[in-house]
């Protein structure tokens, strides 16, 4: 496609065809959109972020991210369309407007690049970062392990074979690493949802612990609010609760590491389906899946927004 009004939303692409999107809208709307390369992946890929600002200097900010996990192709297609939402809603949806002319949103669409060239090239079913482990003949680390909140605690793997892998230390994976350092330099990101799927879940912190959260009640009471909103567009269900409570204990992911850091809205999300096409979900439910679970997120925008 020449532009990204002429780009195919309803499949799935290449990380080039990704990365050219980024910069197609980047360079269809220069007041509100402009890339930021925060590192580079284990094998040199830029690790882009998409940054949608009215203006301001260090605004409060939302922070969304897809395809830490490269095989789940749906994310990096439904952060692609949240993109094009944001360009198409901003000036005409009232509540998007608001929130955008009070805060920024960062959008990093292809968070393992690695991973997801990989998944095109080699292997459909790759999870974890491509980086060699030393000493070992299995490659990559889970990089939603890899945070420093509860790493090393049960709910994750020691062996460099495992898919859930921790890697050596705390922020090993470069990809992992980049984010965090552009959150502490930031200092003011108020929510941040990373996206992951399959299982059709809304999950807040904690994974690795079972101590309830200190903010429990008001992200449960947000969680069922946005669940709500994205079941009125086509009755799909999710359910909503803890990390540990909900799917299973998990030590060193992302939202874990996020909340210790002081932000609130702290949210993961885990896309459709529940199991039926898993990680192969068919390329016709990319739109409607980003569709409802936009409406997802802009009850947690909205509420951060307000609060
Ligand atoms: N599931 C997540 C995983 O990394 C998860 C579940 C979410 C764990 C949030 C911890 C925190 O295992 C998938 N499908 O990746
Ligand atoms: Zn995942």
């Amino acid at each position: 496609p020449r532009n990204t009004d002429s780009f195919d939303y309803a499949n799935y692409h290449s990380i080039s065809e990704l990365y050219s999107f980024q910069d197609m809208l980047v360079a269809e709307n220069p007041n509100l959109v402009s890339k930021l390369v925060i590192g580079q992946s284990y094998e040199g890929r830029p690790l882009n972020v998409l940054k949608f600002s009215t203006g301001g200097s260090n605004r409060p900010a939302i922070w969304i991210d897809t395809g830490i996990h490269s095989r789940e192709w749906v994310t990096q297609a439904s952060g692609t369309w949240f993109a094009k939402k944001i360009v198409k809603d901003y000036g005409t949806d009232p509540a998007l407007t608001a929130i955008l002319n009070n805060m920024d949103i960062f959008l990093e669409t292809v968070t393992n690049p690695d991973g997801y060239a990989y998944t095109h090239s080699s292997n459909r079913m790759w999870r974890k970062t491509r980086k060699p482990n030393p000493g070992s003949s299995c490659v990559g680390v889970d990089p939603n392990r890899n945070w420093d909140a509860g790493f090393g605690e049960p709910g994750a793997s020691s062996s460099p074979c495992s898919e859930t892998y921790r890697g050596p230390s705390p922020n090993s994976e470069s990809e992992v690493k980049a984010i965090v350092d552009f959150v502490v330099a930031h200092k003011n990101i108020k929510a941040f949802i990373s996206i992951h799927s399959y299982s059709q879940m809304l999950l807040y912190p904690y994974g690795y612990t079972s101590t309830p959260a200190k903010d429990e009640a008001e992200l449960h009471s947000l969680a069922q609010k946005a669940i709500t909103d994205l079941a009125s567009l086509y009755g799909t269900r999710y359910r909503y609760g803890s990390i540990i409570d909900t799917i299973y204990q998990a030590s060193g992911s992302t939202v874990d590491w996020t909340y210790e850091q002081g932000i609130k809205y702290s949210y993961t999300f885990e896309l459709r389906d529940t199991g039926y096409h898993g990680f192969l979900l068919p390329a016709k439910q990319i739109v409607p899946t980003a569709e409802e679970t936009w409406l997802a997120l802009m009850a947690i925008m909205e509420h951060t927004y307000k609060n």
